[in-house]
């Protein structure tokens, strides 16, 4: 397998190089491994696991923690729908090394529709249509990316529709790790014949457990689905039971089967009032199924805000509630196809957040008295109440021709308003038949009936000598069937744009030129979203959208975000990029300064009376020279600098900081000339480190003028204290 360098790029047509030959690594779901106590520098975590090879973690850890990436217990999902294969691929990659390793790559629009298996890599809408192809390429993919973070990606996608069945020996075929599989979800949402759904995924859920592929069912849908979400909460109870025991019996290993659970409610409602219960309720009925919790999607808008505080939230609830996989779902699904970066913000959300409540059940215990237990076994009852109707009127399918599910009454009450299904009605019916006593089917994992005693073997596929599950050389690879809509003509097209000194911006799909701006204007909402998109199109953007908008008030102000293209690009090789200025950290300082004192001498220079700059690069507030421990003797402002100099005389100081604002007649450069004459005149200039500093001034212009350095209106405390260190260090060296 190739190894990527970690700062090479992924070569995507290597990985579509061989793809005939290429076999998955493993089969099944890789739970992540829980270190007890880890222990990460001075911290102990009580609810981790192993840490990643490369990762990245979230930009407070790079600037203030020494990079401690810390990786949850729970497993986190990141959901991608870019439609391209080929770009989804990168954006796994950058989730991966930002925690992710549940990888759920969308369907394109309407595949449950498709009866049969499709070939090849069409463009899809909202995700990617679940070729044989694009799913090989992104398990190889995957192979790549895991090994570079050194720890399992579960690759995952859907079972469902008329062709679920194919799918799943797809997938059990093509090493897909997990799975969304849940015959109600055909039923409800997509129409498909009740009898054909059960029967399709007995099969499905057949193939799935020899493929030790987790399964997620389909029961949030409802929540996202009826009117008011929190009142389908015992209907939610009943549909994971149904979808787990059936998925039991038809052999799947209950540590498996994960129950898709959401909060159902978002403040403002008063939501952990009704989520926690839930989710209470939840925990005590399935306790030996997994719990993947994610967050609540019926009540996000666009603004990516409000979505991440109730991803934050619902995270609360997992937490509390023990959830085995998190889901992660992009806090710009209400505006837009997710884009890359808010992939990334989804998973450095619930990493953050997750490290941040570890061993949150060590400090605090939920209640099992009042409110909440209370509240879950009244939603348990209700439940309970549920199923048994079911059965009193005739079980599931009679139920739902009823229109028992998705009603928006909070059971028992019902409104009248269900999903009513047929049996006899919906894509597929009357299709299923009932196997003859001799059926037999030369297959590994297969549900019911299939006759093997008429050959005496044991395992049926013995009989052709193996299946495609077990010899993937008998699988037919079809390469590609639409000349034009694949992802050869795709590269081509971006071909100026891949490994090339040439950039363009992206959202989604490599040099796709989208950007976005973001302004406040004076005005109501939606006079601002037209005079937005002006602005937007006056600086050139084309295709030009409002993606957010939010009044900040009536009348003084409202914000709006707009989506746009550019139809240029940069090209790298004429870019200018300054050397990064090579700054010693903030231990580095102080542990210089603890090891030898310093003591400056400061003021603002001249007839100066600006000291707010000087100020704060002085203070310890703003993060100022005295936080690292450097003495100061700040002798004011307008200070004469002959003052300076024998103030540093007298006090035996390291050095001089003279602030300097005012330019005009070009006095800053005077003041620090006299500076430096001044200092040579009392014999002491190869002793003093001298710096000017001063919104005019540039390091450039400060040394011509006879100082060590300048700083300029950028500087901070760090700049300026890491110089002084440094020049102390060289002049003690000579
Ligand atoms: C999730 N955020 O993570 P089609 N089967 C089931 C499903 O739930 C779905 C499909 C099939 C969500 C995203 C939404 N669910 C996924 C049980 C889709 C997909 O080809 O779109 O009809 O099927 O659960």
């Amino acid at each position: 397998m190739k190894m990527y360098d970690i700062n090479e790029k992924m070569d995507i047509r290597e990985i579509l190089s061989d793809l005939k030959d290429y076999r998955p690594k493993r089969r099944g779901w890789t739970w992540r491994t829980k270190v007890e106590n880890l222990q990460i520098g001075e911290h102990t975590y009580s609810d981790c696991s192993e840490s990643l090879k490369n990762s990245i973690g979230i930009s407070a850890a790079a600037r203030y923690f020494n990079n401690l990436d810390p990786q949850p217990q729970e497993t986190i999902t990141t959901e991608i729908a870019s439609g391209r294969f080929e770009d989804d691929i990168r954006r796994m990659r950058m989730a991966a090394w930002h925690g992710a390793d549940h990888i759920m790559v969308i369907r394109t629009a309407g595949q449950s529709h498709f009866d049969g298996l499709i070939e090849g890599t069409p463009q899809g809408i909202g995700g990617v249509a679940v070729s044989r192809k694009q799913v090989r390429a992104h398990r190889k993919a995957c192979d790549f990316i895991e090994a570079e973070v050194g720890r399992p990606i579960n690759y995952h996608s859907y079972v469902s529709g008329v062709a679920g069945p194919d799918i799943a020996v797809m997938f059990a075929e093509e090493g897909v790790n997990g799975a969304h599989q849940d015959p109600q979800y055909n039923v409800l949402y997509r129409n498909i014949n009740m009898v054909r759904s059960f029967v399709d995924a007995a099969e499905s859920k057949a193939v799935m457990a020899w493929a030790d592929m987790a399964q997620i069912d389909g029961a949030h849908n409802a929540n996202a689905t009826a009117r008011d979400a929190w009142k389908v909460m015992p209907e939610l109870i009943v549909q994971h039971g149904l979808n787990s025991i059936f998925s039991y019996k038809a052999g799947m290993k209950k540590d498996m089967i994960c129950l898709s659970t959401v909060p159902p409610t978002a403040a403002p409602m008063p939501c952990t009032k009704y989520d926690l219960p839930y989710a209470v309720a939840l925990r005590e009925f399935f306790t030996e199924y997994r719990m993947r919790a994610q967050q609540n999607t019926k009540y996000i808008t666009s603004s990516s805000r409000e979505a991440t505080v109730t991803h934050v939230m619902n995270m609360m609830i997992s937490k509390l509630t023990s959830a085995d996989i998190q889901s992660t779902i992009t806090p710009d699904e209400g505006r837009n196809v997710p884009w890359h970066m808010f992939n990334i913000e989804a998973c450095d959300t619930a990493k953050q957040t997750l490290v941040g409540l570890d061993g949150l059940l060590e400090m605090v215990e939920l209640k099992t008295e009042g409110f909440l237990p209370e509240q879950a076994r009244e939603l348990q009852e209700r439940a309970v109440l549920y199923l048994e109707e079911l059965l009193e009127v005739g079980g599931y399918f009679e139920a739902v021709e009823k229109g028992f599910f998705v009603d928006s009454g909070k059971y028992p009450e019902r409104n009248g308003d269900g999903i009513g299904r047929q049996i006899d009605g919906g894509i597929g019916a009357g299709t299923v038949y009932e196997r003859d006593a001799d059926y037999f089917a030369p297959v590994t994992a297969h549900f019911g009936n299939n006759n093997i005693e008429q050959y005496g073997i044991t395992n049926p596929s013995d009989a052709i000598g193996g299946c495609t599950l077990e010899d993937g050389d008998k699988i037919i690879f079809i390469d590609e069937l639409d000349d034009v809509d694949n992802v050869n003509t795709r590269l081509d097209e971006k071909e100026a744009y891949r490994n090339t000194n040439l950039i363009k911006p992206e959202v989604e799909w490599l040099a796709d030129g989208t950007v976005t701006v973001e302004m406040v204007l004076p005005t109501d909402p939606r006079t601002a979203e037209f005079a937005g998109i002006e602005f937007a199109k006056k600086m050139n953007l084309t295709d030009v959208e409002v993606i957010h908008s939010e009044v900040l008030h009536p009348v003084e102000g409202s914000r709006i975000q707009v989506k746009g293209k550019v139809d240029f690009h940069i090209d790298l090789n004429e870019l200018v990029i300054p050397p990064l200025p090579d700054v010693l950290n903030d231990d580095e300082i102080r542990e210089a300064i603890d090891e030898k004192s310093l003591l400056l001498i400061a003021a603002t220079v001249g007839q100066d009376e600006h000291s707010v700059g000087l100020r704060e690069v002085i203070d310890i507030k703003h993060g100022g020279i005295e936080k690292y421990g450097i003495d100061v003797e700040y002798l004011g402002t307008s200070c004469p600098v002959e003052k300076l100099v024998d103030a540093a005389i007298e006090l035996n100081a390291d050095g001089i900081l003279a602030s300097t604002i005012i330019s005009h007649d070009d006095v800053h450069y005077k003041n620090m000339k006299r500076l430096h004459e001044y200092a040579i005149e009392k014999g002491v200039r190869d002793k003093l480190i001298i710096c000017a500093g001063g919104t005019q001034v540039t390091p450039e212009i400060a040394v011509n003028n006879g100082m060590d350095q300048g700083f300029g209106k950028s500087d901070r405390g760090q700049a300026v204290a890491s110089f002084f260190v440094k020049k102390r260090v060289e002049k003690e060296a000579k």
